[in-house]
């Protein structure tokens, strides 16, 4: 988490801007007129979101809230100290920004400050094929043409991060305890293009496409 606490320029300003407050603007006060904070998407529920802080010139308590911009209830705001916490999960393929508008109430007044969420996307969903019912025919003992395309499995991923980085491997007969050179089967682990290699007539082969981490999905090509 990073919690920067930076105020932006009036520039960037959208029109609801005019409803907050600043130093200067008024027995009530908050520290800053915008709270710009960055969370990964798997930040744990709970956990501290920011700090914000409003003060009264007479001393007077101050109480908080969360008045607009809570998407899905995903932030609580603790009315006595203005600690914003993580309601529920986030995800950034749903949304990677969140504009928080908060509250402060002192002796009658009533002020507002902006907290500016954004999302950092990490791996947290395992790519998908989009390709199904593979199906590829080898001729028995025919070796022309070797490496023989099969087919191509195309398999996409909706992390951000993941984009471009997935990896095809294949396993099954003809691959499984075989040394590198003497499977007979193979897939270009950049494209998904399924290979013959050797001559020999199997039944069944399995792709799978992972990400960075490991996480990944399969698929059959029959024959
Ligand atoms: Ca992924
Ligand atoms: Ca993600």
């Amino acid at each position: 988490m990073n919690l920067s606490g930076r105020p932006l320029t009036s520039l960037s300003l959208p029109p609801a801007t005019r409803l907050l407050s600043g130093p200067g603007s008024g027995p009530l006060e908050f520290t800053h007129p915008r709270y710009c904070v960055t969370l990964p998407e798997d930040t744990h529920v709970a956990a501290l979101v920011a700090n914000v802080t409003a003060l009264h010139n007479t001393g007077a308590g101050v109480r908080y809230s969360i008045t607009g911009g809570n998407r899905d209830g995903l932030f609580t705001i603790q009315k006595h100290n203005g600690l914003i916490t993580l309601a529920a999960a986030l995800d950034y393929e749903t949304h990677a920004h969140h504009e928080l508008v908060v509250a402060a109430e002192a002796s009658g007044v009533l002020v507002h400050a902006l907290v500016l969420v954004r999302v950092l996307d990490v791996n947290d969903n395992p790519p998908y094929f989009v390709t199904s019912d593979l199906k590829a025919t080898v001729i028995e003992e025919d070796d022309r043409d070797l490496p023989l395309p099969l087919a191509k499995v195309e398999a996409h991923d909706r992390d951000l991060v993941d984009q471009g980085r997935l990896h095809y491997s294949v396993a099954g007969d003809g691959v499984d305890g075989f040394a590198a050179n003497d499977v007979f089967f193979a897939v270009d682990a950049t494209t998904g293009q399924l290979l013959q290699v050797r001559r020999r007539v199997e039944k069944r082969v399995e792709v799978k496409g992972r990400n960075e981490q490991g996480r990944g999905n399969q698929r059959e090509a029959k024959r």
